[in-house]
């Protein structure tokens, strides 16, 4: 069996008291590997190896330390299949997704990163003869980056490229079911000569475990997380006694607003990749759709044919659109959404049940839900799996306030060939990521990030260096 260990100051290490905990492959139920199971000792060593290496990397010259990165994006691309592989493992994901979106990305992501820091500049000031003022960027220290589960390589590399490129050091701590891909990762930054103790990994769980320690420690400077809304609330709390800097990209419960000039064979296509892609445990999915009442009944019939077709089963099978969700404990927790909102009254027009054909393995049939009651939980709580509601509006002002009747406001969807209704819509529209007709189409330069209980913060290009660098001002007297 396959033992995963930590990664501190360049060294794979077992936990001081030996314990592991299992990793499971949500296709099959079996258990793929060991993993090293990490509380306050290692992290207080990762942390001390990373605030030794700062002294050097944070000086390193910015062309070398990009360089090191670029090094690093190589080396994913070229294990793409066996990165791929190890993901498609972890999460149950079709293996065609984790080889076109997560692993590419998560090389690009370094690319991105190393190229975008050597052009960073400051501000400079004359006061009139007086004095001249300029400001000066410095790395902030040591990061816990902290990540989850959906997107496990392409999200933990979206913090550690800009973390390490502006000259910070870090510990990342992936999320506890999918621990693979990150410490092959830690593998593949040591062949690139990424330094000693820049980047360390430690395994492990959350509340009261790795992820509360990391959070909790003094000498770390900043946190980002990507996780939930409710872990975002506790990591807030933790990190108050020592002020950390924060960074939190959180839960959604997104609108997928369709106006009834929308094009249809369009919509329809990219609708069903924001409503399952990645069995629809993507924080940016549209799992609430709004369909303007003349296009209700053809948009709703034509969906539905549409999901019935798509093909569930073995992640590695070629055919496959949709694999296998997280865990168990996961999946219950859909269902009992599913089972909820029926006694809430809501209709089940397609799916909302475990594939037949498959004996094992933690699947669901991709779920259209319909005739839902206002307010009902369906409609209001993040269900992170493949299960969308559709709904009719008759106005554009009605549309846009069930959009907004949300405590999240991560991202939203336009459908609509009229352009000035497209803008007008947009702009009222409480998201921080908004697409018209597309769907998780990105540029790393632009800002990425929730609004209300979605997170704090924005990532992406510039956005990030704030969060990873700060700045100090010298005023030089003339
Ligand atoms: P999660 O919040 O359960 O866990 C995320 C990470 O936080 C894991 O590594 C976990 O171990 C750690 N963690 C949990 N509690 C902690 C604590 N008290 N202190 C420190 N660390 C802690 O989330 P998940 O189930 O892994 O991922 C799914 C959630 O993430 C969904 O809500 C989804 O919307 C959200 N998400 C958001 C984005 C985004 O960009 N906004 C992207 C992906 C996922
Ligand atoms: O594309 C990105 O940069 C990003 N952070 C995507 C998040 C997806 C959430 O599951």
């Amino acid at each position: 069996m396959d033992k995963l260990l930590h990664f501190i100051n360049g060294e794979f290490v077992p936990s001081e008291n030996g314990r592991f905990f299992e990793n499971i492959n949500p296709a099959t139920g079996e258990v793929l590997s060991l993993v090293a199971e990490g509380g306050r000792a290692e992290v207080d060593r990762a942390v001390r190896a990373a605030r030794a290496a700062f002294k050097t990397w944070g000086r390193m010259p910015v062309a070398k330390r990009s360089q090191i990165l670029n090094r690093l994006a190589d080396l994913i691309e070229q294990h793409l299949d066996e990165l791929a592989r190890l993901e498609t493992l972890d999460t149950g994901k079709p293996l065609s997704l984790s080889k076109s979106l997560d692993i590419p990305r998560a090389a690009y992501n370094f690319r991105f990163f190393a190229d975008y820091v050597k052009g960073l500049g400051t501000e400079a000031y004359a006061t009139d003869d007086i004095a001249l003022n300029y400001a000066v960027r410095h790395p902030v220290g040591v990061a816990g980056l902290i990540s989850p589960w959906n997107l496990p390589l392409l999200l933990l590399t979206w913090k550690v490229a800009p973390c390490l490129a502006a000259g910070n050091t870090c510990v990342m701590k992936p999320a506890e079911l999918t621990p693979t891909t990150a410490t092959k990762l830690a593998e593949l930054a040591k062949e690139a000569g990424l330094p000693d103790g820049v980047l360390n990994l430690v395994h492990g769980f959350g509340p009261d475990s790795a992820g509360a320690a990391l959070v909790e420690h003094p000498d770390v400077n900043l946190i980002s997380l990507t996780g939930e809304t409710t872990t975002g609330k506790a990591v807030m709390a933790a990190a108050a006694p020592t002020l950390k800097r924060l960074s939190f990209e959180l839960g959604g419960k997104n609108p997928n607003i369709v106006f009834a000039d929308a094009d249809l064979d369009d919509c329809i296509e990219t609708t069903i990749r924001s409503s399952f892609a990645n069995q629809g445990e993507v924080c940016l999915c549209g799992s609430r759709i709004y369909v303007e009442r003349p296009l209700y009944d053809e948009f709703v019939s034509r969906l539905a044919a549409r999901t019935r077709q798509l093909v569930v089963g073995d992640p590695f099978d070629p055919k496959t659109d949709v694999g296998a969700l997280i865990s168990e404990e996961h999946l219950l927790r859909v269902e009992g959404f599913i089972e909820r909102a029926v006694r809430d009254g809501a209709r089940i027009l397609v799916g909302g049940k475990r594939p037949s054909h498959l004996s094992r393995g933690y699947y669901l049939e991709p779920t259209i839900i319909v005739d839902v009651a206002p307010h009902c939980e369906i409609v209001e709580q993040e269900v992170f799996g493949p299960v969308v509601t559709v709904q009719p509006f008759d106005t554009e002002d009605e549309v846009v306030a069930m959009a907004n009747d949300t405590h999240y406001g991560l991202s939203a969807t336009i459908w609509t060939t009229n352009l000035k209704r497209a803008h007008r819509v947009a702009a009222q529209i409480e998201a921080g990521v908004i697409w018209v007709n597309t769907w998780f189409l990105r540029d790393l330069r632009t800002p990425f990030g929730g609004m209300k209980q979605s997170g704090i913060g924005r990532e992406g290009g510039m956005h990030s260096f704030e969060f990873y660098t700060e700045l100090s001002n010298v005023c030089i007297k003339l």
